[in-house]
């Protein structure tokens, strides 16, 4: 196994994500019915594509705001880092206005990540952005500003909390061991800061929970934290990493997170990954950024699978993010711009994903993202509905032979797109009331 895939099962195995398809529990969810969670689940299954910014002191060091507290960084030095976070240069309006000409749809801030630093005004803990010399509510300004551009403003919040005193593992704040912990205190703080990030920043898009596999917390307080934001904000969505999975039980919030991977084909548990457009959560000076092709292939693949694709970056020090990677975000922007009909709003399927080819369909149309040409052009099992037209988006012209078990596409390969060539197929039926095809080749 390469070093990366030993990476990626480790990651799979400590989030316990999966995304295969979990039984749609009955009305004992907090919020109702299931009718009712596809109506609050509307908005963000057309919106497809989000923005996700890890953002805090942490950035001050270039590294992972995840794990480098106590190890890359020591403890006492990584406390301290916010005394020097002053961020001049950040400016809410322009980050709003990237994700916009990236054609994202909505926006999740870290107000609070595994080391505890408030990015808001919170009256709950010391350890906030106002008493860096910053001195500004990240999360009011942004969500201000989220709001005037029409995009939604959502929050994550980490469960676990390796700095505060009373969350049972990690150090206490400067390093050390921490004193009497008690999880029913940190639960009663947690929930305090919940309540000022749910009634003072004006709707949330969803929550986005994460840091719920450590041993401290259960299922059972899971239950009762959906309950809990459910109370202060019914319409809002959240994610599924409210607590451990327990089996038998119903599984908890709207939807699964898979992690630096693009999820599987599912139309019955709707599904969001989460993804880098460097390495790094938070910033690195120099990472590795996602050539254009692989960022577009992910969302493509995503959205295939019937699913979304919150892609993150991480802002600078100063409060800037980085010119290469708003031109990478600008570059998906205008292709969004062009294709966008075969992204937003569709379906995955019928075809599910494979090593050449995404589907989408919306309607009667279905959407062929030709991500590689196989020799001979693609040879595809039967859709099972006729094609009264064909189109290629891209440009050209496709030829599309319909036999009783195959279905043949070819387009000329000087008029193949190298990312993605679009082909829209009209059908003489809705795409979605096709059961969900392999699209490896007909034998
Ligand atoms: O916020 C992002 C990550 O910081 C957070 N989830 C996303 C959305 C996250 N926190 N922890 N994890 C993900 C799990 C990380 C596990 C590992 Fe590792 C990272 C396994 C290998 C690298 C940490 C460092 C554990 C071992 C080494």
């Amino acid at each position: 196994m390469s070093k990366r895939a030993l990476f990626t099962a480790i990651l799979a195995a400590a989030l316990n994500t999966t995304t295969t398809a979990q039984p749609t529990p009955p009305s004992e969810k907090p919020a109702g019915s299931p009718a009712k969670a596809a109506d609050r689940l509307a908005w963000w299954r057309e919106a497809r594509f989000g923005m996700f910014i890890h953002w805090g002191p942490v950035s001050l060091r270039g590294t992972e705001i995840g794990w480098s507290r106590g190890k890359e960084v020591p403890t006492a030095e990584y406390d301290a880092l916010y005394k020097q976070f002053s961020a001049e240069r950040f400016d809410a309006d322009r980050w709003v206005a990237l994700a916009k000409s990236a054609g994202m749809k909505y926006i999740v801030l870290t107000s609070k990540h595994h080391d505890g630093f408030c990015l808001w005004d919170s009256r709950r803990s010391d350890y906030n952005v106002m008493k860096s010399p910053l001195h500004r509510d990240i999360d009011r300004e942004l969500s201000d500003a989220c709001r005037r551009a029409g995009i939604r403003f959502c929050t994550y919040y980490s469960i676990l909390d390796w700095r505060d005193p009373n969350y049972p593992l990690g150090e206490a704040p400067g390093g050390g061991p921490k004193i009497k912990p008690d999880m029913d205190t940190y639960v009663a703080g947690m929930k305090g800061q919940l309540k000022e990030l749910l009634t003072n920043y004006g709707p949330i898009g969803l929550v986005w929970f994460d840091g719920q596999w450590e041993a401290p917390w259960s299922y059972e307080r899971g239950v009762d934290l959906e309950k809990f934001v459910r109370s202060l904000q019914p319409d809002t969505i959240i994610n599924d990493r409210l607590g451990p999975g327990k089996p038998g039980a119903p599984a908890l919030g709207d939807y699964a997170t898979p992690e630096q991977t693009i999820g599987g084909f599912n139309r019955d548990r709707p599904w969001e990954t989460c993804m880098t457009i460097c390495q790094q959560w938070a910033w690195k000076p120099d990472d590795n950024l996602k050539p254009l092709r692989e960022c577009l292939h992910a969302l493509v693949r995503c959205v295939g699978g019937d699913g979304n694709l919150l892609f993150n970056v991480g802002p600078m020090p100063d409060g800037r993010i980085e010119d290469r990677q708003a031109d990478r975000l600008r570059e998906m922007g205008a292709w969004l711009e062009k294709y966008g009909e075969s992204v937003y709003a569709t379906r995955g399927g019928p075809y599910m994903p494979g090593a050449n080819l995404a589907s989408t369909t919306r309607g009667n149309a279905v959407y062929l993202h030709v991500l590689a040409w196989p020799e001979g052009g693609l040879r595809l099992p039967a859709l099972g509905a006729k094609v009264v037209k064909s189109a290629v988006l891209t440009g050209g012209k496709a030829s599309v032979t319909q036999g009783d078990d195959a279905l043949l596409i070819e387009v000329a390969p000087s008029e193949r797109d190298p990312i993605d060539t679009i082909i829209k197929l009209e059908l003489d039926r809705e795409g979605l009331a096709i059961a969900p095809i392999a699209s490896e080749p007909a034998k």
